[in-house]
């Protein structure tokens, strides 16, 4: 049977907060799960280096359980795990809480120059389409406006959870001019669009991008209105798994998002599924942008090989 450890109250909190979306977004997530690990480190109480090792492996794993499809959470874990070393419990205590800081500074620095790669694709006076809210994908947006250009945006509302608002909030605190429509508009509005603009959870290894629900058929129809699609999404994003053969689990919600309990009454038995994303294939994608460039999706692989090929073998937050 497999001992029982310390997990500490923030780090339960953070679990919680990514399980129900008060925290949400790949990049958000990784972010705090990072920093929640931070925290087992600095207050661990642990009296030996096994239990100290043992204390952030158990953490490690509360936080990687709360969501399957968002690679940037156990991409995040490995990175702070693998940066833990030290023959005592100072040592260690600081090897972590130093990988977290170096990670989390990272990250921001990735979302930064991803964005000023992006903004080279956007144009003075584009209208850009978003769906969901990505903080990758605004950070283009940003670079744009601090590059001197007017961006407009058209903001799918992205049911069941509306994260459409986010984005028309954090777009107009930027003051650019929004439209919001309802998802089923989206290919209305496509003839004024210049560019699909997203972000994703993970990136496979032959440049399949999974984001949020909705995603996947607006790239299509984007691709028959002759309107390109662009991903912006860090390395972070890449999916180690999928370069051997393993798919994205696609989370699964619960149904109360879509159809409340009241009106499930009122229709009757039925079924309802909420799954929280979708696969775009490659040949809808036009562009991958990351922080090392921008990638036809094809290609994304050659960059998966140079940054994971050395990571085989078992999780480090395993027993
Ligand atoms: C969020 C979502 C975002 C990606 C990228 O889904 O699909 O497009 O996570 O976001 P949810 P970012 O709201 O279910 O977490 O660019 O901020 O990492």
């Amino acid at each position: 049977m497999s001992e029982h450890f310390e997990i500490h109250p923030t780090v339960e909190a953070v679990a919680e907060d990514i399980a129900s979306m008060e925290i949400r977004g790949a990049a958000t997530i990784a972010d705090a799960a990072a920093d929640a690990l931070a925290v087992q480190a600095a207050e661990s109480d642990a009296d030996s280096p096994d239990r100290f090792r043992a204390e952030l492996r158990a953490a490690s794993r509360r936080l990687v359980e709360t969501r399957p499809t968002a690679v940037s959470l156990p991409n995040a874990i490995r990175y702070v795990l693998r940066g833990m070393e030290g023959s005592d419990v100072a040592r260690l205590r600081a090897s972590v809480t130093d990988s977290a800081a170096e990670f989390r500074s990272e990250l921001d620095q990735a979302q930064e120059n991803l964005g000023r790669i992006g903004a080279n694709r956007l144009r003075d006076g584009d209208t850009v389409m978003t769906h969901c809210h990505s903080t990758d994908a605004l950070s283009c947006v940003e670079a744009a406006l601090d590059q001197g250009k007017e961006i407009e945006a058209i903001v799918k509302e992205t049911r069941p959870r509306k994260q459409g608002h986010i984005t028309a909030r954090w777009l107009r605190e930027m003051d650019v001019p929004v439209t919001l429509v309802v998802d089923n508009a989206a290919r209305r509005y496509l003839d004024d669009t210049d560019h699909v603009l997203v972000g994703a959870d993970s990136i496979a290894a032959d440049g399949s991008v999974i984001n949020k629900i909705g995603t996947s058929g607006l790239a299509v129809n984007a691709r028959e209105r002759g309107v390109p699609v662009m991903v912006a999404a860090q390395t972070l994003k890449f999916h180690p798994d999928t370069m051997t053969g393993h798919t994205v689990e696609i989370e699964m919600r619960d149904e109360r998002e879509v159809l409340g309990a009241e009106a499930a009454e009122e229709i009757g038995d039925l079924t309802v599924e909420n799954p929280a994303f979708d696969v775009t294939p490659p040949r809808y994608v036009d562009a991958i942008v990351t922080e090392r460039g921008q990638f036809p999706p094809e290609s994304v692989v050659t960059l998966m090989r140079e940054l994971f090929g050395d990571q085989h073998g078992g999780e480090p937050w395993e027993e």
